[in-house]
């Protein structure tokens, strides 16, 4: 009970590499993302514990030490690791979290899987979350929760310890009542929230949704509607909203809702950019185009990315343009992150299938229309590719917020390169200078990406400049601040809103 920031994130804040039969804790493959960003708070706080599950065969007696100290560049901190079965990682995370939470947060019934998902494991191991936070956490210290599959821990942990902040961040997008209420468990969920101090999200959208959801089934009061600050407020995007409540009461007690979207971290994208090996990358890569134009997508694999509708529009273009054949190269990095899971092996199979049509029907011994990479590529190559394409096509169907299109315009200190951007990402409500486009239609997909490739050079470089301050303003940083700021005061960040 000593922690003043307990962090609770499911997945553990570093890679375990075993060397000469020792395990060695290193920093995770990609050094982007949303894991180093959260780690960097452990500088803000006397001391930091983050809580984690890993994989025990018996986990009343795990082969690992369960509290372990680390000390890296963030600082030292501990990890605390909830021993949990392979069944109750299945149950907890890959039936109810993904295949049940997962479609409807992001707004597909259709893919909603109800039948397998087993409630008492999910509580159960929600409450495994609860305790582990309660023993860490020092009297009125921050706890720090993150995303739906820790819905149940706030309201766990606010009867252990009602002493502590509880704060909670939704990574994924928030869905309306109509959806949300799909859920069986909606209740409890909301419920849960609402014992929270805090509720932030990314973009006002959301928390418009969260209400929306929270009214239709319990007896709350938005307390305050504040005015959105026009650069969020843009008609571009269909997730724009022109007001957001800041605070909600329920059974007495007052939870702040907070907006603030989450950055990259310009300043070391800057950094890979101007390194020498990068421009050698760089190089390489114009060297291996040529003549042709570079289209750049990155995601991971998943049908809220887009990635199929996306070659459907690459076939479409090179069909109905001949002219562009030979001159265009597409590069499609799709890596699953979650193996074993039948929805994900569909896309990825469905995604080679159709690849290997367009290279089929349209390449030649001399070029080939479009490259699929399935593995992640080193960060540093990744940003070689975001400074040498042309395009980065960035169409998911629904995204919470996506840091991909963030990190592109990050990468392009030149100045130069073409934004497509899907209305449906929560970064569109920041990044109002990018191309729009609506993913659902074959006429949006299909003009966006022509007008990208046909862009004069002013204009793409007038888009870029008004893209790169955004970037560079709301970076992770600037979201740190945000966030510190909310936990500290009981009032609300004034970063994303102004006074109606
Ligand atoms: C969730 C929400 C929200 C991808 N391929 C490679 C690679 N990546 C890195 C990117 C980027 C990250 O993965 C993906 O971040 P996104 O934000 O785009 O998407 P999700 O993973 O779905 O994240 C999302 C986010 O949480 C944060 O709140 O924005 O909406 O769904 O950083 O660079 N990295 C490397 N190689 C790859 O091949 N090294």
């Amino acid at each position: 009970m000593s922690s003043n920031l307990v962090i609770v994130y499911h997945r553990q804040p570093y890679e375990e590499v075993e060397v000469d039969g020792r395990i060695e804790y290193r920093e995770n493959k990609s050094p982007n993302g949303i894991v180093p960003t959260l780690k960097s708070f452990f500088g803000r706080f006397e001391k930091g514990a983050w809580v984690a599950w890993k994989q025990a065969e018996d986990p009343a007696h795990p082969d690992f030490e369960r509290v372990i100290e680390i000390d890296d560049q963030y600082g030292k901190y501990t990890v605390s690791r909830l021993p949990l079965t392979a069944e109750q990682i299945t149950s907890f995370y890959h039936v109810s979290s993904k295949e049940a939470f997962w479609p409807i947060l992001h707004g597909f019934k259709e893919r909603y899987n109800y039948d397998p998902v087993d409630w008492p494991t999910f509580r159960e191991v929600n409450w495994a979350f609860a305790e582990a936070a309660a023993a860490e956490a020092a009297d009125g210290a921050v706890v720090w929760i993150h995303d739906y599959n820790l819905w149940l821990v706030p309201g766990y942990l606010r009867k252990l310890r009602p002493d502590v902040k509880i704060s909670f961040f939704h990574h994924t997008p928030f869905p309306g009542a109509d959806m949300f209420n799909v859920l069986p468990w909606r209740n409890e969920i909301l419920e849960s929230l609402l014992a929270c101090d805090l509720v932030g999200f990314h973009i006002p959208r959301y928390v418009n949704n969260f209400v929306s959801a929270a009214r239709s089934l319990l007896e709350v009061d938005t307390k305050t509607r504040e005015k959105v600050k026009p650069e969020l407020a843009s008609q571009t995007s269909a997730l724009s909203e022109q007001s957001v409540p800041t605070q909600i009461t329920f059974d007495g007690r007052t939870i702040n809702l907070q907006a603030s979207p989450v950055g990259v971290d310009v300043d070391y994208i800057e950094q890979l950019v101007a390194r020498e090996e990068t421009a050698a990358k760089v190089k390489q890569i114009k060297q291996e185009l040529g003549d042709a134009q570079l289209i750049l997508s990155v995601g991971r694999t998943d049908y809220t990315k887009g990635g199929i509708e996306q070659l459907h529009s690459y076939e479409r273009l090179l069909e109905t343009r001949p002219d562009l054949r030979g001159k265009l190269r597409l590069m499609h990095v799709s890596v699953a992150a979650n193996s074993n899971m039948v929805a994900y092996e569909e896309i990825q199979s469905e995604l080679e299938h159709i690849a290997g049509r367009i290279n089929g029907r349209f390449g030649s011994l001399d070029w080939q229309p479009l490259a699929l990479l399935s593995r992640a590529v080193p960060f540093d190559q990744l940003v070689a590719y975001y400074r040498a394409a042309d395009v980065a096509w960035i169409t998911p169907l629904a995204d919470g917020m996506n840091l991909v299109c963030k990190e592109y315009g990050a990468a392009r200190a030149d100045g130069d390169g073409v934004l497509v951007l899907s209305e449906f990402a929560g970064a569109a409500v920041e990044l109002y200078s990018a191309v729009i486009t609506n993913p659902f239609s074959h006429k949006s997909m299909d003009s966006a990406i022509s007008l990208a490739l046909e862009m004069p050079e002013e204009e793409r470089r007038e888009r870029m400049k008004l893209m790169r301050e955004i970037i560079r303003k709301q970076d992770v940083r600037f979201w740190a601040e945000d966030q510190m700021q909310a936990f500290d005061s009981a009032d609300l960040p004034k970063t994303m809103i102004v006074p109606a």
